[in-house]
């Protein structure tokens, strides 16, 4: 018995790609925040191997870390075939044409890109560790997350579980982002 799919049998080429859905947050608090983040999410999905799958509203959030102004936060999701430390090198990409300069620790920029969660990969590499250390204790993070990802496994919790436990307060809804341009919407 051949058990190859037809196209196979018959001799011909396909390719298979394994995409992964993945998380990432985005953040900024100098320059034209709205429009930077705008820019991040059609950046991430004009690259060939990410697709935007869902688009958070964009909150406005207190800082966490030295005196700075305001953030506008928010997360999407994305189907991709890179791997983590190849989607690490996109985002850090797409933050550098934002003009981001890493000058103090947790300090203000044009724009953050953090990868959150993976699939349900845990990578903990000097370079990248997923999920997000940090994202268990952000309402900047966990908020925009759970509206559009609420039912996702993040360890032995769901995001809306960890939302719902964390420190929201500071963290208010500021734009509704119903409809931005991606593959997905476009069809
Ligand atoms: N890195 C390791 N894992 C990851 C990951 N999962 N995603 C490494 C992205 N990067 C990851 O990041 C430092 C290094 O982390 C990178 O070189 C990468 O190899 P960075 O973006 O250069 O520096 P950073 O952002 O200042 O540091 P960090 O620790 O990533 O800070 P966070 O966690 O991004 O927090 N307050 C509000 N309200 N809203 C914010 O968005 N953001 C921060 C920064 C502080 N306070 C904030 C906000
Ligand atoms: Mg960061």
């Amino acid at each position: 018995m051949c058990l190859l799919r037809p196209e196979l049998r018959s001799g011909q080429r396909v390719s298979v790609m394994f995409v992964t859905s993945c998380a990432i947050g985005l953040g900024s608090n100098l320059g034209d925040s709205r429009g930077l983040l705008d820019l991040a999410v059609t950046s991430l999905d004009d690259h060939p191997q990410i697709e935007v799958m869902r688009v958070a509203g964009y909150y406005s959030t207190k800082p966490i870390g030295p005196p700075q102004p305001d953030y506008l936060n928010s997360a999407v999701t994305i189907a991709t075939s890179l791997s983590p430390w190849e989607l690490l090198v996109v985002l850090q990409s797409i933050e550098s044409n934002s003009g981001r300069e890493r000058q103090v620790h947790w300090g203000a920029r044009t724009l953050d890109l953090d990868l959150l969660l993976y699939g349900c990969w845990y990578v903990n590499t000097p370079s990248l560790q997923v999920p997000h250390p940090y994202m268990a204790d952000r309402g900047f993070v966990l908020v925009p997350l759970a509206e559009i990802a609420g039912d996702w496994w993040c360890g032995r919790k769901s995001v809306q579980d960890l939302c719902s436990v964390v420190d929201r307060s500071g963290v208010q809804l500021s734009v509704e982002v119903k409809q931005l341009k991606t593959k997905k919407n476009s069809y």
